[in-house]
């Protein structure tokens, strides 16, 4: 049995690795510095030059890219590297403004699949698994994300890509997978659909699921791993950054472990761009210190959340990313109230609840609506009316109590909110402002 760990960089001392971070960042500013002039007007303007960044203690000087800058510059004007060097692209499932397009080298490629490998080790994956990955293939990152660290631990790779629900449970069970890889609300899916089907949790091979692409709470993944008998396992990344890998869980299920040989974080206060100490909840940035192809410095990625750098138990000391609440755009404001789907979802699940549920928002009158559509689950389902309203009852109530605000309610019957194969749509805002 083999494994892809990689101690002497996963365990590396805090010294060893700023070391290597300011060695990485100082060159990859002259890079940009040289290569692309986007970024480099942008030094210019903010009066800093490669001369300045010395080390990571520099970091703060840079200019910060965003996705306006990524549309601005659209397609070629943030590559680092003539297109003849360049490999691949993949793109964002994005469904508002223009796409990302993002650039990889084949340098880039390994270091990507580099950090899949990690992830899919950290979930205990060795060259004896079977891992099937359910993930989008194509212009999505997780597919080609996770089949390539797949191929990496050298598991047994089983490319269904996503959807056709009955053939994943046919070839998670006749080739007995030992490791899934999706998002979290299609796992929630598959669980629910091998339950109907009969399949216990003692029935279902799978031992580690690799579930990350969205936000999903702690209730959400103990329902995961109850019904598939599994140790569910959160992936982070995003497509200007190479895909998932940017962060994983090890076995601690105490945060992600953000691959620091490749990407510097910083948590930012979104409305001052003054950098947080640690432990304060902010919004997340990246720098990338070796990408080639597409080098995103100081990369704001409206993904809301806190680091860690206290000691893990797996002995990994590359710091920690807390579960994000979702992205700074995924946030509602609700008769002024900050309210995270991921939030309205700890109740509904600690209510017995499914996470099968659609967010309306809506503006009646000038004043905001929220209305939550709840699936019952079998068990639960009933015509009994005076039952529901009680159900109904008890959720405005876990509601109000989480989110200081009253909220309406709707039980639907079980399987009339549509399942989704990528990432779940949970909020439908109605509003026009
Ligand atoms: O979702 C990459 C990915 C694929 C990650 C497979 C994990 C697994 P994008 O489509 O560019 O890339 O979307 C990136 O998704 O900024 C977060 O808002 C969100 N996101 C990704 N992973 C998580 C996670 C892929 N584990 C955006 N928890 C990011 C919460 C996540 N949100």
């Amino acid at each position: 049995m083999e494994r892809y760990f990689q101690p002497e960089i996963e365990c590396a001392s805090r010294e060893d690795m700023i070391r290597l971070q300011s060695k990485r960042l100082a060159a990859q500013v002259r890079r940009v510095w040289e290569n692309v002039p986007y970024y480099r007007k942008k030094m210019e303007e903010k009066g800093v030059t490669p001369d300045d960044i010395h080390g990571i203690e520099d970091l703060a000087k840079l200019p910060f890219l965003s996705k306006a800058d990524l549309r601005e510059a659209y397609p070629y004007g943030l590559l680092g590297k003539p297109l003849k060097d360049c490999v691949r692209i993949q793109s964002t499932s994005g469904t508002t403004g223009k796409r990302v397009v993002a650039f990889y080298t084949q340098h880039d490629i390994d270091l990507w699949e580099e950090c899949c490998a990690r992830a899919i080790t950290a979930a205990g994956g060795t060259n004896e698994d079977v891992c099937q990955v359910s993930y989008g293939y194509g212009l999505f990152t997780g597919g080609p994300g996770l089949n390539g660290g797949s191929h990496k631990v050298g598991c047994l790779t089983v490319p269904t890509s996503s959807g056709n629900t009955d053939r994943q449970i046919m070839f998670i069970m006749d080739l007995q997978a030992t490791i899934l890889c999706c998002t979290p609300s299609y796992a929630a899916y598959l669980g629910e659909r091998m339950k109907e089907l009969g399949y216990t949790p003692e029935d279902i091979p799978l031992k580690a699921g690799i579930f990350g692409a969205e936000a999903w709470s702690e209730e959400m993944r103990r329902d995961i791993e109850k019904t598939l008998g599994i140790k569910a396992y959160d992936i982070y990344g995003l497509t200007e950054l190479s895909g998932p890998g940017v962060a994983f869980e090890c076995s601690a299920q105490q945060g992600m472990h953000i691959n620091e040989d490749h990407f510097i974080a910083e948590i930012i206060d979104p409305d001052t761009g003054e950098v947080l100490p640690e432990g304060a909840q902010g919004e997340l940035v990246f720098t990338a210190i070796d990408k080639e192809a597409f080098p995103m410095i100081r990369y704001r990625t409206r993904d809301i959340c806190t680091l860690t750098r206290e000691k893990c138990p797996c002995g990994r000391t590359h710091v920690r990313m807390a579960k994000p609440k979702g992205r700074s755009d995924d946030m509602l404001i609700i008769r002024g109230v900050n309210v995270f789907p991921s939030q309205i979802e700890t109740v509904l699940i600690n209510n017995g609840y499914a996470a099968n549920y659609q967010i309306i928002v809506d503006r009646v009158n000038n004043t905001d609506t929220l209305d939550v559509q709840v699936e019952m689950t079998p068990e639960m389902f009933t015509d009994n009316v005076g039952e529901i309203q009680a159900r109904q009852s008890a959720l405005v109530e876990g509601l109000k109590s989480m989110l200081g605000l009253k909220a309406k309610v709707t039980l639907v019957a079980p399987k009339s909110i549509v399942r989704s194969e990528g990432k779940a749509v949970r909020v439908i805002d109605k509003r026009k402002i």
